[in-house]
């Protein structure tokens, strides 16, 4: 068993069994027979080529043979860092036919985040694509092997035929198949152990709830490393369904809109600002998207209105769906009144996901009060990967994931998103870590002090402000100065404040504890004098 991983008791791990949860499948092996009887239908494309089932098993045995012969071995982590393309479909394939566990870096992550992932998983190995790293940001690489000397660094690109057949591993399908990242809230992402057994009842428990069929073919906008493309039910949901999976290389219009039209795509997921993008893009794009029959939205909060505005331009195709890469998901189902879909985020995907509102007591609340959701079943982790200072604050004794987020049910049982406890902030669908910008920020010679937070916007849902305080003789700074002050300190570009002001104390609540919502005000209050 991967050291690191809290796994579920004995007696749960039985019931989940017993109940058909968990199959003892690999997701290789799973795959692998669900694609028998389909050999010859298009299994993965993009825009430079397509793969029939067959070719898929083939490129993956052979990149797994590549990743034999570079050293790679079953039950290691590899860091995984591609693009959206059939070459992340292959790679990711060819390191589950191996037995080796990808950490999956989202292609946007930036060398702080990837040497963290390689710190905590003691990878090894650090697998991308040329793409990602020329993407802004070409001495992202030697940053990374500056921190990690001993890393080897594998360009997909370079990868010659496997010629060695790789050994045939026999992974226990309750040990970790794969390690998500998640936004994070005391800084950098955590990584979120997925087993096979979990990770597989989940993509199958999202397949059968979108009803996905071999006559699908589903579109990767969204980065394929994030859990809500990859499996809810996404890219290993329509590989169990033997439908056809499409990579767009990015959420636009211009690039996903042609593929659409081309492949027929029936079913896609986005963030509700992009969403939002393509209601709008559709009227002036010339392109047919009447194949599609689902496109599923979350990821951040989707305002009612603006549900109304996309099923006004889309029809009833819209679902919301609500779910984290620790598990737990709910969605609106297919059929659902336009009220259900506009107002809330639906119902989970299993009758034995355990969820509890609490309140800050951690008591209970009644049935329709706002608190924070917690949640145990089948496909949500039971502890973060190596950190068990965070995992005393996340998890109950009892093994219930403290979400961090703020919901109510409905009396008919439907949940709604209030908002977060925890201090993050949702940027366009991507969790962004208010602390872990302060704790940059403050290392700035000119900052004394630091408060990052979210506040409303149109097309981001939440952008980035951040108030310093500057310290005594030190010149002010401007956005433009943080930008690039905290790029070259090798963070996100999404991570970059869109606003700083300067202040010369924070506000502070009784406690003497920086005072988050009268920061909000005076956003707003100064709002207008600075644009
Ligand atoms: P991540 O860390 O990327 O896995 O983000 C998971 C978090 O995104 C959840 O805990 C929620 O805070 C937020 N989230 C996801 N979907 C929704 C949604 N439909 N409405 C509101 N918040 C959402
Ligand atoms: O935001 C998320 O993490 C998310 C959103 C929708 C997710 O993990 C999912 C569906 O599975």
């Amino acid at each position: 068993m991967l050291e690191g991983f809290t796994p579920w008791s004995q007696k749960i791990s039985n019931s989940y069994k017993q109940k058909g949860y968990w199959l003892e499948e690999t997701i290789y092996g799973f795959l692998q027979k669900a694609a028998r009887g389909h050999r010859e239908k298009t299994a993965v494309a993009d825009s430079f080529r397509e793969l029939t089932y067959a070719e898929l098993e083939c490129e993956a045995e052979s990149m797994a043979a590549s990743f034999f012969e570079k050293g790679v071995r079953s039950g290691q982590t590899v860091v995984m860092h591609l693009s959206n393309s059939v070459t992340f479909a292959i790679a990711f394939l060819g390191l589950q036919r191996l037995g080796a566990i990808p950490v999956l870096a989202l292609s946007s992550h930036r060398e702080r985040e990837i040497l963290h992932f390689c710190r905590i998983s003691q990878a090894s190995f650090y697998i991308l694509s040329r793409d990602v790293r020329t993407d802004g940001c070409s001495s992202m690489v030697s940053a990374i092997l500056e921190g990690m000397p001993g890393l080897e660094v594998i360009y997909v690109e370079d990868m010659k035929r496997g010629s060695v057949s790789c050994p045939r591993p026999n992974p226990d399908p309750s040990d970790v198949a794969l390690l998500l990242t998640s936004g994070g809230t005391t800084g950098l992402p955590k990584l979120i152990p997925r087993t096979h057994n979990d990770y597989l009842c989940f993509a199958r428990e999202s397949a059968r709830s979108v009803r996905l069929s071999k006559d699908d073919v589903y579109l990767v906008a969204l980065p394929a490393a994030h859990n809500f493309p990859l499996a809810s039910p996404g890219i290993l949901g329509a590989l169990a369904s033997a439908a056809t999976v499409v990579f767009s290389k990015s959420v636009a219009p211009d690039d996903a809109f042609e593929l659409i039209q081309k492949y027929r795509v029936t079913v896609t997921s986005l963030v509700p600002a992009v969403a939002r993008l393509w209601a709008d893009a559709k009227d002036w794009m010339p392109e047919d998207l009447s194949s599609l029959r689902l496109i599923q939205v979350g990821g951040s909060r989707l305002m009612p209105e603006h549900s109304r505005q996309l099923r006004s331009a889309f029809g009833s195709i819209v679902q919301q769906v609500y779910g984290m890469a620790e598990g737990l998901m709910h969605l609106t189902e297919i059929g659902a009144p336009d009220e259900v879909v506009d107002n809330t985020q639906g119902r989970s995907l299993s009758v034995d996901d355990e969820t509890r509102v609490v309140g800050d007591d951690g008591r209970d609340v009644p049935v329709g009060s706002v608190g924070q959701l917690l949640v145990r079943g089948p496909y949500t982790v039971r502890g973060y990967f190596r950190a068990p200072e965070q995992n005393k604050r996340s998890f109950t004794g009892d093994g219930f994931y403290c979400t961090g987020d703020l919901v109510r049910f409905t009396p008919d049982g439907y949940i709604v998103v209030e908002g977060r406890v925890k201090d993050q902030i949702n940027r366009a669908g991507e969790s962004v870590s208010a602390v872990e910008i302060e704790e940059l920020l403050i290392t700035h010679s000119s900052i004394e002090d630091a408060a990052v937070i979210a506040v409303p916007d149109e097309m981001l849902d939440e952008r980035i402000c951040a108030f310093v305080i500057i310290a005594d003789g030190y010149d002010p700074v401007d956005r433009l100065e943080i930008r690039h002050f905290l790029i070259s300190e090798g963070l996100a570009s999404f991570k970059v404040p869109d606003d700083v002001r300067v202040l010369k104390r924070f506000p502070a609540t009784a406690a003497g504890k920086t005072d988050k919502k009268a920061l909000l005000d005076i956003y707003e209050k100064t709002k207008n004098a600075v644009e």
